[in-house]
């Protein structure tokens, strides 16, 4: 089972307004690689600060793009509870508009490939479940094809990745920020890698790149309608459920079969893929709810896939995958080195699918981590956006507004018409 951790708010404190001690990295200036600066709650000691810092710095050495990442860090003592989590701020955007970013952002044989797979088509199609609109009934199980979702949702950082301008925003941490990581004080780290990771604890640099990983982009909107489908919640539209960069390159074998990305909140294995779902790589986590127990957002829990599977075992130094680089390439961002090497992607690939089609273990650890769904509302920064709405997952339940209002813009076009923000809630729980 599960140890919720509160809601962020709820905490006592850690309010947004707590989050203001200087800035480790405070430096101004136009970014000239992928670099981050980060705000420290006065509980976050200098061991976890130098921790994160290092955590970073494995991220800007992996990918080249001249993008600042804003992070608040704090700590938590929740005794038994998650390990980190993680909330990163995301910008609707039209779909046409993110493929034609992702095209002008080709920069690796991997996105000529996963570019080249994506529907020309002002909305997005995708196979869906649990939705109000299911030609099988409303909230039914039964898999359909949506053509409903005409904007896809981008952590703030894969946005600026891809060259889409993003305003501020203070809607995660109160003050602006591009995501809101905190661990738990409670939980045994090993902040020195020099010697191992102790037995018993957890790798603290691996687990904050992990986080990090998550505000660069490595999440999914199937957690949004895994958590907000019936019996927790609507069923609603399909049309307010937004597919995440991420997403683009979700598949199975039922929406392989129908040239579409795989959407849908259920069992059924669901795997990364780059060429609509013909060649399998590896296996996704499949949703907390009503999935495999893991939120989706992540790599299966079980086979080494990477830093961004769903659970990571104390006592182990956790470190970025091939797999992590190859999608976190796809969805936005340049990598220092080509990985893998394009004559070897397919072998690659072949190698994933053995993987995904390894039996899930599930539960095999007995300490772990995992995400839980989205659920916290935010803010558009509304002044600063053109044609700006806000939207939360609270005001899901409320009818969404036509997206189709959102023009098509040719390709190049830098400026997006950011029409929501929200936030995303990633949390790394420890499992028994
Ligand atoms: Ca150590
Ligand atoms: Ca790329
Ligand atoms: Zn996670």
């Amino acid at each position: 089972m599960s140890f919720a951790m509160p809601r962020p708010r709820l905490l006592p404190g850690l309010r947004p307004g707590a989050l203001l001690l200087a800035g480790l990295l405070a430096a101004a200036g136009s970014a000239q690689a992928l670099d981050f600066r980060f705000n420290y709650s006065s509980n976050v000691p200098l061991a976890a600060q130098q921790g994160m810092a290092a955590a970073a710095a494995h991220w800007s050495a992996a990918l080249t793009d001249p993008v600042t990442v804003v992070i608040s860090v704090g700590a938590v003592a929740v005794p038994g509870g998650a390990v980190a989590d993680a909330q990163a701020l995301s910008v609707e955007t039209p779909y046409s508009l993110a493929r034609s970013r992702m095209l002008a952002d080709r920069s690796s044989q991997a996105d000529n490939i996963a570019v080249a797979s994506l529907a020309t088509t002002r909305s997005l199609p995708r196979l869906v479940n649990r939705t109000r609109d299911n030609p099988a009934g409303a909230g039914a199980l039964q898999t359909y094809v949506d053509n409903t979702s005409f904007s896809i949702s981008l952590t703030s950082a894969n946005a600026r990745a891809l060259g889409v301008v993003v305003g501020a925003s203070t809607a995660v941490c109160g003050i602006v920020c591009d995501a809101f990581i905190r661990f738990n004080s409670t939980v045994a780290f090993d902040f020195d890698r020099s010697d191992g990771i102790a037995a018993g604890q957890y790798d603290f640099i691996g687990v904050m790149q992990h986080e990090i990983g998550h505000a660069l982009g490595f999440v999914s909107g199937v957690d949004i309608l895994d958590g907000l489908s019936p019996p927790t919640a609507g069923p609603f539209t399909a049309e307010i459920f937004q597919s995440t960069a991420l997403d683009l390159f979700r598949y199975s074998s039922d929406s392989a079969a129908r040239g579409v990305a795989d959407f849908s909140a259920d069992t059924r294995p669901k795997y990364f893929s780059l060429d609509r779902g013909a060649t399998a790589g590896p296996g996704f986590a499949l949703g907390e709810v009503h999935g495999d127990g893991w939120q989706a957002g992540h790599w299966q829990p079980v086979g080494g896939l990477g830093l961004m599977a769903a659970s990571g075992l104390p006592g182990t130094q956790l470190d970025i995958s091939a797999n992590d680089l190859l999608a976190m390439d796809v969805i936005g961002w340049n990598l220092a080195a080509p990985v893998p090497e394009p004559a070897s992607l397919l072998l690659w690939l072949a190698g994933g699918a053995l993987l995904a089609g390894l039996a899930r273990r599930r539960g095999q650890h007995c300490t772990s981590m995992a995400d839980r769904p989205a659920s916290s509302a935010g803010h558009t920064p509304g002044a600063t956006m053109a044609k700006s709405q806000q939207r939360s997952t609270k005001e899901a339940k409320k009818p969404k507004k036509d997206d189709s209002a959102a023009k098509p813009l040719s390709p190049g076009a830098v400026s997006a018409p950011i029409t929501t923000v929200v936030m995303k809630k990633g949390k790394e729980a420890k499992l028994k």
